[in-house]
């Protein structure tokens, strides 16, 4: 049994070989927000070249959700962020989340 210590120790050593965990950026699908509106969002917030912000918002569109990208959890979070700000600041019902890959 260890005791608290050396359990932190191992914790940190633990967490100094694993790769921090990653999270996706999932957009989901809505009938009512404009889809030039989801392209630009997706350009400025996550720096997507046009034709692959076209791409997942279509993605989206069809499917229900789409994968907007991949980071580490603070980095997801506030992009996660920036999207649900600039939609409730533009009016539109646009929905996001974070999920652990
Ligand atoms: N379904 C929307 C429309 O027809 C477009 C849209 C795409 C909305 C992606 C949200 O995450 C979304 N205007």
């Amino acid at each position: 049994m260890s005791n608290t210590r050396t359990q932190t120790v191992s914790q940190n050593q633990e967490s100094m070989l694993k790769p921090p965990k990653r999270y996706k950026v999932v957009l989901l699908n809505d009938d009512y927000t404009p889809m030039d509106f989801v392209v630009t969002v997706l350009m400025e917030v996550f720096h997507l070249p046009h034709t692959q912000a076209i791409a997942i918002m279509l993605m989206v569109h069809e499917s229900g959700r789409g994968v907007c990208g991949v980071f580490q959890k603070d980095i997801a979070e506030t992009k996660c962020n920036q999207v649900l700000e600039r939609a409730e600041a533009a009016g539109f019902p646009l929905r996001c989340l974070t999920e652990e890959e």
